[in-house]
């Protein structure tokens, strides 16, 4: 039997995107349902092709649902992926409501599909945009090399913060348009781009050293969300992760740095054949043809891109390396239509 599909925040910068893989993956869903806060109920959207009305939020939408996928903030995926399940449907959640909780598998299907079905809640969890683009080629070099630490630099875009986020960078970028003067006095670009959106610090023509909430120790959200969920995934819940997490004005996919050590020494040629090989990573590495993935090139597609991968100077069991994944795609909707997959085919037969 081909199982039921809910969408929850099927509206959203997430959402749209899902829409978009749903209509172009093979298709294992029979009925597909389109659920929204009540503000967006009685909306049409296109999915496989067909217009489907968009329903409110409410107990009932999850009547005769197998699998419902959730791309909403943490409070909203707290309250209502419960009700789901209650309902009968396994939810797979993109928040960061339950990602660390002992009871819920945090699956990325290229490292630890197997977890998908250790779900004693009923949930199944997707990781941080920002862990998920790195983390499907760091499985790869652990199977290959044992992993002993990572230092990881990233740089996000701007819709990691939805499309308030899109929407402040750009109209950032218009405020400092016309002005080619700008950039070359202290607090220029902040006093012309005015509002500074989701964002600590202003987006366009700048760097900002900081994505999420303030947490211990001065370190960030989003930096402690790559440290625990490469360990969950992983399954090391020892290992060292540095990470620093900074915005850049770029509309779509995250990048990031990577300084990765292993167990054994560790040669840059082999692990670009292991990076090759791994289902889901597209090396990209020729500096002498101006090879190397950017985001500006990289958006829009499914793969984590890898390039400019370097063994370390000072250590031969080191890797220096730059990767790119569409912080929207991998990084969100495309994962959580995975996991889901990998759930859907538990109803084949059935
Ligand atoms: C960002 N990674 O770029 C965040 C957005 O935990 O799912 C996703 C937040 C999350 O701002």
């Amino acid at each position: 039997r081909r199982p039921t599909l809910a969408v929850v925040g099927a509206t959203g910068a997430v959402g749209t995107v899902m829409l978009d893989i749903l209509s172009t993956r093979e298709d294992v869903w029979g009925e597909i349902r389109l659920v929204a806060s009540p503000r967006s109920a009685g909306k049409r959207l296109t999915v496989r092709g067909e217009e489907v009305e968009v329903q409110a939020l409410a107990p009932e939408v999850f009547d005769g649902v197998d699998v419902a996928m959730f791309d909403v903030p943490d409070e909203v995926s707290k309250q209502w992926a419960p009700v789901a399940v209650e309902r009968g449907a396994v939810a797979v959640d993109n928040s960061g409501a339950y990602r660390m909780d002992p009871d819920v598998p945090l699956v990325v299907p290229e490292v630890n599909a197997d977890q998908t079905r250790n779900r004693p809640r009923g949930i199944v969890s997707n990781p941080n945009c920002t862990t998920l683009s790195m983390i499907v080629a760091m499985g790869a070099l652990h199977r290959a090399y044992g992993l002993s630490s990572l230092v990881v630099a990233s740089y996000q875009a701007a819709s990691g913060s939805g499309q308030e986020g899109i929407d402040t960078l750009h109209d950032q970028i218009e405020k400092a348009a016309t002005d080619r003067t700008l950039g070359s006095r202290a607090g220029d670009v902040r006093a012309a781009v005015g509002d500074q959106g989701p964002f600590p610090a202003p987006l366009a023509l700048n760097v900002v050293p900081f994505a999420g909430s303030l947490k211990e120790d001065g370190y960030a959200s989003e930096e402690l969300k790559v440290r625990n969920e490469s360990r969950k995934i992983l399954g090391m819940p020892d290992l060292p992760v540095a990470a620093t997490c900074v915005r850049v004005p770029v509309v779509t996919t995250h990048s990031l740095v990577v300084h990765a050590s292993f167990d054994s020494e560790v040669d840059a040629d082999r692990a670009r054949e292991v990076l090759s090989s791994a289902p889901g990573v597209v090396v990209q590495d020729d500096p002498a043809a101006g090879e190397f993935p950017t985001p500006a090139d990289v958006v829009g597609t499914d793969p984590t891109w890898v390039g400019r991968i370097r063994r370390s100077l000072d250590d031969p069991a080191s890797l220096e390396l730059f990767m790119c994944g569409d912080n929207l795609r991998k990084g969100a909707a495309l994962n959580t239509a995975q996991i889901a997959e990998v759930v859907a085919a538990e109803f084949a037969g059935s």
